[in-house]
């Protein structure tokens, strides 16, 4: 068994952080890799070594592969992490790695592969009875026949592109007239974001709440999974809160998911950690959509609610050990809630607001977690994500989870920027999301920037709307269409 000796990680912020600590806490050296812009960035700091890859856009310093690989070789790490994002899931660099004799800590090439391509990975997963969305199996090409299975399924259908991911390259086709023109776009807007044109159907989930799973592989076949988390609050397929476990799954449903999740890492002979996505109707019926081949932002909850390190599990798989517990072992316990703090204006349509941390205090306490890349006085660099930090709370149960969250969140300082905090406090007191009634819809459903308005604001918006009345006389429905927003804020007061 080759025993990992120093890792290099090829990736910055909050997760190279991450990683570094629990390789430190196996004993493990760590050589972090950093762009012009990272020179003063807290994992090159944190890090026994450090290699500079190049200039500040992502394309010339995270991205470049063979910077990376030098870096590796001149420092001798024997193995790499890519964290998330940039290369993580990029099966050419996988495989790079390992030709150059190193270990890549993550699946093997293979298993990205198969599964960067939807329609392989469904075509893998229905070999093993996974639920899949009624749709096609095979790309379409000829909209007479691709009209015929969408008229089968029945309308809305969506198209989406194999290369896809994330959301993007979908399609939602309302009805037959409008089909044709939809594919045809489809099929260009494919071609030109992916250099792969394929798309399929499938019917479309109106309502869906989205619910991934956490699986781990180790190189002897044994996979387990370690239950779901729930990320139905996105806004344009960005999440913004997660949590663990689902408020909707009752035991039987989460034990037919987590066998079918499972049954998705056999599909394609996983190991590692690794992400496998479903949509849930209104009748809870499941299907799978994706899986993910990496370490995602939100595995802290899962840990929270496991008690596992996930880093230091994919080392361990990683260097070619056996997973050290069973499915039966493990258990929930608690409830964990993470939000993602952005450097984002959510009254001015969620604008990346770079800038300084001028004041820069973390909130502290029992059951808080602060994953973060910053410190005070530190600059958001404009090139990369703007997350500045993961704030993650565990308790008994939710509400609890959510109360401490709330907490948490008056307490955190941060000025010099326009953050998320509390658009994300907005949704922890909204009622659908404390209720548990809530889906992939909530954000458009009921977020309206004005409601994060300051009570100044607030004041000055009724002015203005108090002036339009008086000034058009046509007051009744300028009032009504402009009050609202400012009267569902005062019911969300922060
Ligand atoms: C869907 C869907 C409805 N029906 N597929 C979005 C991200 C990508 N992983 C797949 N996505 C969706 N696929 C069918 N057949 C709705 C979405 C979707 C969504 C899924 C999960 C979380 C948020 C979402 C927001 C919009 C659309």
């Amino acid at each position: 068994m080759p025993s990992i000796k120093k890792i290099l990680i090829a990736n910055r912020g909050e997760i190279a952080l991450r990683i570094m600590r629990s390789a430190r806490e196996l004993g493990i050296k760590t050589v972090a890799v950093y762009s012009e812009a990272d020179r003063n960035a807290l994992h090159v700091r944190f890090a026994d070594e450090a290699v500079l890859i190049g200039p500040p856009p992502s394309s010339e310093s995270y991205l470049r592969m063979e910077k990376i690989i030098d870096a590796a070789r001149k420092t001798g790490a024997d193995a790499i992490h890519p964290g998330y994002g940039f290369l993580s899931e990029n099966e050419d660099f996988a495989k790079l790695v390992e030709d150059e004799g190193l270990i890549f800590i993550g699946p093997s090439a293979k298993a990205i592969e198969l599964m960067g391509s939807k329609l392989a990975a469904k075509a893998a997963v229905a070999k093993f009875n996974v639920p899949l969305v009624p749709g096609t199996s095979e790309p379409i090409t000829d909209v007479k026949a691709a009209k015929k299975v969408a008229a089968d399924i029945g309308y809305p259908v969506l198209i989406k592109a194999s290369a896809g991911g994330g959301g993007k390259g979908m399609r939602i086709v309302e009805d037959e007239q409008s089909f044709q023109e939809q594919m045809e776009r489809a099929i260009s807007e494919a071609t030109s974001a992916f250099g792969d044109g394929s798309v399929f159907i499938e019917k479309y989930i109106t309502k869906p709440r989205h619910i991934e799973f956490q699986i781990f592989g180790d190189q002897h076949g044994n996979v387990v999974h370690l239950f779901e988390r729930e990320c139905s609050i996105q806004r344009r397929h960005q999440k913004v809160v997660e949590e663990a476990p689902s408020s909707i799954l009752t035991p039987e449903k989460r034990n037919a998911m987590g066998e079918a999740a499972i049954n998705v890492a056999k599909s394609c002979g996983y190991y590692g950690a690794g992400t496998v996505e479903f949509i849930l109707d209104d009748q809870l019926n499941f299907y799978f959509l994706e899986m993910n081949t990496r370490l995602q932002v939100e595995h802290p909850v899962t840990e929270e609610v496991t008690g596992l390190d996930l880093v230091k599990l994919q080392i361990k798989v990683a260097e070619g050990e056996t997973i050290p517990f069973k499915q039966e072992d493990l258990k929930i316990t608690g409830h964990a809630v993470e939000v993602r703090v952005y450097a984002e204006d959510p009254a001015n349509n969620f604008l990346p607001d770079i800038g300084t941390l001028q004041t820069y205090r973390r909130p502290q306490g029992h059951g808080i977690r602060v994953d973060d890349g910053f410190e005070q006085g530190m600059s958001i660099p404009f090139y990369y994500d703007p997350m500045i930090a993961k704030l993650i709370c565990h308790a008994e149960d939710r509400a609890g989870a959510i109360e401490k969250m709330i907490r948490a969140i008056d307490e955190y300082e941060i000025t010099g920027l326009e953050t998320t905090l509390g658009f994300c406090k907005f949704v922890m007191q909204h009622e659908a999301f404390r209720s548990g009634n809530f889906d992939t819809r909530f954000v458009e459903n009921y977020f309206r920037p004005a409601t994060l308005l300051s009570s100044n604001e607030e004041e000055e918006m009724i002015a203005a709307v108090l002036a339009t009345t008086l000034t058009n006389g046509n007051g009744k429905q300028e009032t009504e269409s402009v009050s609202t927003p400012a009267s569902n804020w005062k019911k969300n007061r922060l």
